[in-house]
């Protein structure tokens, strides 16, 4: 899939080097090249000892309140498991990219759904993250954050203050989203002369209504992914390849090259 030298319309180049509001929203794709998985391809479908408990389930089965409910120590070694890869990775160039696009133009927000922390690990700093971060680790009862929790016990670690059971700070399936970070991702969603859409599905709302509000108030809307999506059709560019081979040849066309 390594994409060929990517040709980016003049027209895109001279919009980009003009512009002062510029969005990204990015997804598991472009987090993939650091070698983590997408949530498409989360689980190894033969899993060994533990990872194989989870390839029974999908993602978005695991990613839940009910899941917590009915079995809280599954759901938490699920978590601890993606913690540990994601502790194993370094970002990767396009992550970086998105970082330096950030030094190029003031206005520019990066939104993301991933929980990695890897987009403030390469240096961005304007980063709202939608679904919440795996790093973080908060009671589920009265919210208290703790920064140490024993691992290797039999049960969920619990809460110092109230008992409750210690979980993810990351959003599940069915519950709303941080209202500070939707608030300002909708805010700049809309008021963007250019929208990215990067290594997304498209698939898991409200994150994927982003790019629609932000074409309906006339921002051009640029599409990056492996593959085609829900959004491909309205996208004014499309670049079907890695984002971490397409993003530092986008920065070098737009902001290094003039
Ligand atoms: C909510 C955190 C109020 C946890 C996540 C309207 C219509 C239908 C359904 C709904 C709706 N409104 C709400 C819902 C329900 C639900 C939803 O959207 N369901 C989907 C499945 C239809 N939404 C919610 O529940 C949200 N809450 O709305 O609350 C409410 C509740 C109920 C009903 C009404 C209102 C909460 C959603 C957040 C859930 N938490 N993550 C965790 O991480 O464990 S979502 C999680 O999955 C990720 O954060 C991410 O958002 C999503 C995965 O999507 P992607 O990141 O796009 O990854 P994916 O693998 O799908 O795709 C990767 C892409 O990258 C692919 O296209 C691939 O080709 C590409 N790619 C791969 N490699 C590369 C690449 N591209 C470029 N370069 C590469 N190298
Ligand atoms: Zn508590």
């Amino acid at each position: 899939m390594s994409a060929g030298p990517v040709a980016f319309p003049a027209q895109l180049v001279t919009l980009l080097r003009g512009s002062s509001r510029l969005v990204a929203l990015t997804g598991a794709g472009v987090s993939q090249e650091s070698g983590l998985r997408t949530f498409r391809d989360a689980h190894p479908s033969t899993g060994s000892g533990r990872a194989g408990l989870w390839s029974q389930h999908k993602p978005e089965d695991l990613a839940s309140p009910e899941a917590f409910r009915r079995d809280p120590k599954l759901v938490w070694d699920w978590y601890a498991w993606r913690r540990e890869a994601v502790k194993a990775v370094r970002p990767n160039p396009g992550h970086y990219a998105l970082a330096e696009m950030e030094q190029h133009v003031p206005g520019f927000t990066l939104i993301t759904q991933n929980v990695d922390g890897l987009h403030r690990m390469a240096g961005s700093q304007n980063v709202l993250e939608l679904h919440g971060n795996i790093q973080r680790v908060r009671c589920a009862e009265c919210y208290t954050f703790t920064e140490v929790w024993d691992d290797d016990t039999e049960s969920v670690p619990r809460c110092r203050v109230c008992g409750g059971l210690l979980r993810p700070d990351v959003v599940w399936f069915g519950e709303s989203l941080p209202r500070d970070q939707l608030e300002a991702a909708v805010e700049a969603a809309r008021a963007c002369e250019v929208f990215f859409s990067i290594g997304t599905s498209g698939v898991v709302q409200p994150a994927a209504s982003l790019a629609f509000a932000a074409h309906n108030r006339g921002a051009v809307v640029v599409e990056i992914n492996a593959e085609p999506t829900p959004l491909t059709q309205k996208a004014d560019h499309v670049f079907h390849g890695r984002s971490g081979e397409i993003l530092p040849r986008l920065v070098e066309a737009v902001w290094k090259i003039t």
